[in-house]
């Protein structure tokens, strides 16, 4: 059974015994694209909100400790990442995030959805802030799924910023898929999945997690708290055939991240060790 409506309020879809509930302070957008349902309102707390069909996607307000943590830990962990993908993030936040690498020379972003793109520059345009004009970004409209399948020249980190595996988005959780992304990192290469909130989405993280297994030789996940995906921390996995990434000491990525000069506002090489830490509850997750 849906969560009872509330007028001038947006009830989330995704889980089926729990729903938070969000303000509409003002209706931005409201349309159908060729893949999905596209929404943005106004709340005063999370700034404009994004969701696709009924699920909160982004919102101004928390967008920056989900794209810093999908996409600091993995490029500051491999230390000298030149070449990153992200599969989906067509709101342009991770490859925001991404190129304030200077290390990084080339940023490919494979989204389906042209239409995210387009009006996520106009309804969010701090997301991207820029990001869609920087010459090392490449934009491919394309499905994921396929591109991954297809020859490339290897990346060093592979981010999938994906909705949650219902509609467009459930390709993107298959042993192939998975697979053809280790065929598709370098040696020391690590990729990186948003897998949901455990304890609401438990076997979202355990599936993942199994392929993960098969595999990798170094896998496994870590956690960042993002208000706006609520019912507890979120998962992000880790998989690599070597294992330097994840046992990187912490006073190198402490040079790192100096040396990065970036600023964060959630990210900090500590946190970055600590969101490796996982409670019991979603360790057997991956047992
Ligand atoms: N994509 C992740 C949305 C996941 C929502 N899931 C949830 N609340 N369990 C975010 C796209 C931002 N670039």
């Amino acid at each position: 059974m849906a969560a009872p409506a509330r007028d001038g309020w947006t009830v989330e879809t995704l889980h089926d015994d729990y729903a938070q509930a969000l303000r509409e302070d003002r209706v931005l957008y409201d349309s159908e694209t060729d893949h999905q349902r596209l929404r943005v309102f106004e709340n005063a707390r999370f700034g404009r909100v994004l969701t696709l069909d009924g699920v909160v996607q982004t919102t101004e307000g928390d967008e920056f400790i989900y794209h810093e943590m999908l996409s600091h830990v993995p490029i500051l962990a491999h230390g000298a990442a030149k070449r990153v993908l992200i599969v989906g993030g067509g709101d342009g936040g991770m490859a925001r995030e991404v190129l304030r690498h200077a290390s990084v020379e080339h940023c490919t972003m494979v989204e389906i959805d042209a239409g995210v793109v387009a009006f996520s520059k106009e309804y969010l345009p701090a997301l991207s802030d820029g990001a869609f004009d920087d010459p090392r970004l490449d934009l491919v409209i394309a499905d994921g799924a396929d591109f991954m399948a297809g020859g490339h020249e290897p990346y060093d980190v592979i981010i999938i910023d994906s909705t949650d595996p219902i509609g467009p988005g459930e390709v993107l959780f298959t042993d192939t898929f998975y697979d053809h992304a280790r065929k598709l990192l370098t040696p020391e290469g690590i990729l990186v999945t948003q897998n949901g909130v455990p304890f609401m989405q438990p076997d979202e993280l355990r599936g993942t997690m199994r392929a993960f297994r098969a595999l990798f030789n170094d896998w496994g996940c870590y956690l960042a708290h993002v208000p706006s995906y609520a019912g507890g921390p979120m998962a992000l996995g880790w998989g690599s055939m070597s294992g330097a990434g994840r046992a990187v000491d912490p006073t190198v990525l402490q040079g790192r991240y100096a040396s990065a000069g970036i600023e964060t506002r959630y990210y900090t090489p500590e946190v970055h060790k600590a969101a490796f830490a996982l409670p019991g509850y979603i360790a057997r997750l991956l047992t």
